[in-house]
């Protein structure tokens, strides 16, 4: 049977819409993809976010960009607290990181994706533009065999003896940043491996869904806050475990979390409290990676190739679309 009947009505998001939002990151990212490699992280991100929102608003939907670029409104560009959507349709939060890994797109190196999350209004964390701290493992461990406030060689130790294998064969992927240093160190001190990325920790979190494929056992440190809860609605959909706290270590960033909601500033926050309802995630590749394949720009074709999550039923599609109405998409994308 499926999950849907069992659902509360009004608990739902449309599951029509999660084609839409294929169609909503798609356009970001061949609007990014046509500046890969130039070297200009500013003018990627803002083409990306234009073309988002752009088809955002053309959707059925009621929606408050709860995670956006940003706080403040200088500029329509997403930010928290964007209407977006025709209002013709159900409430509904919306998280999105129009090109998350900028940097990676500037330099046309792998991993870089267009990324949002729909979900029941209320439910998706509405978090600042600040760090967090992280940890997440795939589906089929123990609740609690990890902890964002172990020590990280214990939770090595834990996640491997769960696993049956020795620590030497777990592979942990941490972002390359020098505040990291000290994590990286104790990682390997129990003989396990570290993969660095130099961005892209969307990705990364939902590596640790596919070890097999990916070899990823495990994902820790301290990566953006928004990209935290997008990536928690991918896993809520695949299965795994997820923890994060918001790092407000200012007064300021403490005063602005209280403004959205946050009144314990150390709190811990497991996946369910990082996306609570039925969500929707898309994410459309822009160079190529271990997710997704880039966008190909072919003579008479634009190929672009999405993952979509909808944790409600656990399904998550692959869409490869070959676009030909290429006019529309030099004219808007
Ligand atoms: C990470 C990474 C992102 O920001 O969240 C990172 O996944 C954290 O910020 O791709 P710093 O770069 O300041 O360390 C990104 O690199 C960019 O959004
Ligand atoms: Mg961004
Ligand atoms: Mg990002």
């Amino acid at each position: 049977m499926s999950s849907d009947i069992t659902v509360p009505q009004g608990k739902l998001i449309e599951r029509i819409l999660t084609l839409e939002l294929v169609r909503v990151t798609e356009r970001a990212a061949v609007a990014a993809a046509r500046l890969r490699g130039h070297g200009n992280e500013k003018a990627a991100d803002q083409a990306a976010v234009d073309a988002m929102r752009r088809e955002l608003n053309r959707l059925p939907i009621d929606g408050t960009v709860v995670i956006g670029e940003g706080e403040r409104d200088e500029a329509p560009m997403l930010f928290i607290g964007e209407h977006v959507g025709n209002t013709n349709g159900p409430k509904v939060d919306i998280a999105v990181d129009p090109l998350e890994g900028t940097t990676l797109c500037a330099k046309d190196m792998p991993g870089s994706i267009a990324v949002m999350a729909m979900a029941e209004g209320g439910t998706l964390l509405a978090a600042p533009d600040v760090y967090m701290q992280k940890i997440a493992i795939g589906p089929g461990y123990p609740q609690g065999v990890v902890h964002i406030d172990a020590k990280p060689e214990d939770n090595i130790r834990n996640l491997a003896r769960a696993k049956g294998v020795e620590p030497s064969e777990i592979t942990a992927l941490v972002l390359d940043r020098p505040r990291h240093a000290d994590l990286i160190a104790a990682i390997r001190s129990t003989g396990a491996a570290v993969r660095l990325i130099s961005d892209g920790d969307v990705a990364g979190i939902i590596y640790t869904a596919n070890p097999e494929e990916t070899g990823i056992d495990i994902y820790m440190g301290i990566g953006a806050a928004p990209e935290g809860v997008l990536a928690a609605g991918a896993l809520r959909c695949i299965g795994g475990q997820m923890q994060g706290r918001l790092i407000l270590d200012t007064e300021e960033k403490r005063e602005r979390a209280r403004g959205m909601g946050v009144t314990d500033p150390e709190r811990i926050y497991d996946m369910k409290d990082l996306a609570s309802g039925d969500v929707i995630v898309a994410a459309t590749g822009v160079t190529d990676g271990a997710l997704l394949k880039g966008v190909r720009f072919g003579k008479d074709v634009i190929e672009t190739e999405t993952i979509v999550y909808r944790s409600i039923t656990g399904t998550v599609r692959r869409i490869t679309a070959e676009h030909r109405d290429l006019s529309k998409f030099h004219m808007e994308a």
